[in-house]
């Protein structure tokens, strides 16, 4: 049997946890024959709720579940982790300033950072899920100076996801026949979906998304507002925001993270901007495509870019500097 991986689970009393623990356990993530302990972080008012899922969990009788603990205390949470699925945060209540919400977020994710540097094992992965997670995930990296900047990686799956998706319905295919999709930069309304370099199977023939589509109109405007918005449509319809669609993105980027990606595909991870890769500047987690192999990812190279391209990324870019001089005040680094 192999040995057990040590996952730990921040907010791990809110609803999109309430998914990916099941996810986790049935193995979808790590696959169906790695064990998992799990450490389950949360605020001490949920560490009820917490136990309440464990007691769930313990009724699924999921064989691959070694133990699980609920505890409030991140020193606790996160020794010695393999893991890190940062998906607690502050949320954004009604009427707070957007520079609010990252201040308050700032500090918890500078508390785990620094907690993370120190116990975590070394190889730690991280995933930050919790929002703004692009600069959330900057700040729990720049905490962290002892673990490689690799390890560190914010959520836009769950984009890339709703990129395919729309696509593969605009053209009445299944998901798997769309490939080379891209999210780049912040996981927020200006993100740039981008399907110029996509890759599509419509009946057996291989074709660029593009010419397949053949609607410029749809491809540089409806398709990139609609993956922008999903998320609102999504809170507007649910009155929540995702969770079920959530989880699936957290276990789809882990498990690539982990097992690799195909030879003929990529997937989009907000990761460092190290070397200034498109031009996007150093120090920034911003969502890149990336091929995976042997637990490592690297940017997908070479690939060029429209005018209206460029203009799109100019604007996400400048809204990730932004984030990272308000939270960088904040915390006086
Ligand atoms: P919930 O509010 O249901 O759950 C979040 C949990 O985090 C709460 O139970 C809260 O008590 C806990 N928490 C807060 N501070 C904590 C701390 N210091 N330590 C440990 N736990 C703490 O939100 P949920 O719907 O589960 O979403 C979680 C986060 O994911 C939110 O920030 C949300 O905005 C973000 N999302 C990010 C996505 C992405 O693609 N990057 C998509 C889904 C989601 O909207």
């Amino acid at each position: 049997e192999k040995s057990t991986l040590k996952v730990c689970i921040t907010g791990a009393g809110g609803q999109i946890s309430y998914s990916l623990l099941y996810m986790i356990c049935d193995g979808k993530m790590f696959g169906k024959d790695q064990p998992v302990t799990l450490t389950l972080l949360e605020i001490p008012v949920v560490l009820d709720v917490v136990k309440g899922v464990i007691l769930e969990l313990e009724d699924c009788g999921l064989h691959l579940l070694k133990s699980a603990i609920a505890t409030a205390d991140p020193r606790e949470a996160f020794d010695k982790v393999d893991v890190v699925l940062m998906v607690g945060a502050f949320p954004r209540k009604e009427g707070m300033e957007r520079a609010e919400l990252l201040q308050r977020n700032a500090g918890i994710f500078k508390d785990h950072g620094a907690i993370i540097n120190d116990i975590a094992k070394k190889e730690v992965k991280v995933l930050v899920v919790g929002n703004p997670a692009n600069t959330n995930c900057l700040i729990a990296s720049t905490l962290a100076p002892s673990i490689a900047k690799k390890n560190f990686s914010c959520l836009t799956r769950l984009d890339h996801n709703r990129a395919v998706a729309q696509t593969a319905a605009k053209l009445g295919i299944p998901t798997c026949d769309v490939k080379k999709i891209t999210i780049w930069g912040n996981h927020s309304n200006t993100q740039f979906p981008d399907l110029a370099h996509g890759e599509v199977n419509v009946g057996g023939v291989k074709k660029p998304a593009l010419i397949a589509l053949s609607d410029d109109a749809w491809a540089n405007g409806e398709f990139i507002t609609t993956v922008q918005t999903r998320g609102a449509a999504i809170i507007k319809a649910r009155k929540l925001s995702s969770a079920m669609s959530a989880a699936q993105a957290i276990c789809d980027h882990m498990r690539d993270w982990y097992f690799g990606t195909m030879d003929d595909n990529w997937v989009s991870m907000g990761v460092c901007s190290d070397g200034n890769p498109y031009g996007i500047p150093d120090g920034l987690i911003f969502s890149f495509p990336v091929r995976i192999k042997n637990g490592t990812w690297e940017f997908v190279p070479g690939l060029t870019f429209s005018d209206f391209a460029r203009g799109k990324l100019d604007v996400t870019v400048k809204e990730l500097m932004e984030e990272k001089s308000v939270a960088f005040e904040f915390l006086g680094v």
